[in-house]
């Protein structure tokens, strides 16, 4: 049979140092670890240097979480277009030196000019992530386009974005499916049904249904019995990453229960 491998992002401790986040990677249940490549805990020589060993001593795998602060692969303006990729295609060159398996980026968020340019930022953002998989290939890196949550002004909410992207680009791109954006949407079950072969990378965590709290995978409205049933009915054996800001260890343990 085969298994999700599970694992977490150390997203939920990017208020602490890296230094300290560091030294938390050899107490949690898990050998695959999500880096967060933003703010505090952003990649570097150094950095790479030291997760490299502590990967080599607890014979950890890592993915590597592109930085997402003030980033916009559709941005109509073109300097921070330019700067927005500029700064992805430093974060790919550094998950490439971290041997990291895959690396997770963020679609482009509407902007508040959008509405004059219709389908702008769609077009723009396919140019980007035409540029991106050419220099992630040049790394010898995979990569993984994340679904965000409209609400929140972001593009590639919904399977039909995600067929409209493929019909764009003709890129064999992977989806990471976050469970907890695709709930604000209502749209786990077609992500799963209608793209569950694109779908390499999962990012889990539980919320009321109306906002991004990523809670731990109990805490909230995705139930997880049915989810994870439909996963496995799907063979899914790829890694599912918990991403949640709270109850780690208790989320790691339920994915664990569910799933292997
Ligand atoms: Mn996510």
């Amino acid at each position: 049979m085969p298994q999700a491998k599970i694992g977490v992002s150390m997203l939920y401790c990017l208020g602490e140092s890296f230094n300290r986040m560091l030294k938390r990677l050899d107490t949690l249940d898990t050998k695959y670890i999500e880096i967060l490549d933003d703010a505090t805990h952003d990649l570097n020589k150094t950095r790479i240097t030291q997760l490299k060993e502590a990967a080599k001593s607890y014979n950890l795998t890592y993915s590597v979480h592109a930085p997402f602060a003030d980033i916009n692969i559709g941005s109509p303006i073109k300097p921070m277009l330019n700067a927005s990729l500029k700064r992805l295609k430093q974060s790919l060159n550094n998950a490439s030196a971290l041997d990291a398996k895959l690396w997770v980026f963020h679609p482009a968020q509407r902007t508040g000019i959008g509405q004059f340019y219709p389908d702008a930022d769609f077009h723009c953002m396919c140019q980007s992530i035409e540029q991106l998989y050419a220099q992630a290939e040049n790394f010898g890196v995979n990569i993984a386009l994340e679904n965000l949550p409209g609400k929140y002004w972001f593009l590639m909410s919904t399977p039909e974005e995600f067929h409209r992207m493929y019909k764009k680009t003709n890129l064999p791109i992977g989806i990471t499916l976050d469970l907890g954006h695709a709930n604000l949407e209502g749209q786990i079950q077609p992500f799963i049904n209608e793209l569950a072969d694109k779908i390499i990378h999962i990012h889990a965590s539980n919320n009321d249904g109306n906002s991004d709290q990523h809670n731990g995978v109990a805490d909230g409205t995705i139930d997880y019995v049915p989810l994870t049933a439909s996963l496995k009915k799907i063979g899914y054996d790829k890694t599912i990453i918990v991403e949640s800001i709270t109850n780690i260890s208790q989320s790691i343990a339920n994915l664990k229960q569910l799933l292997l």
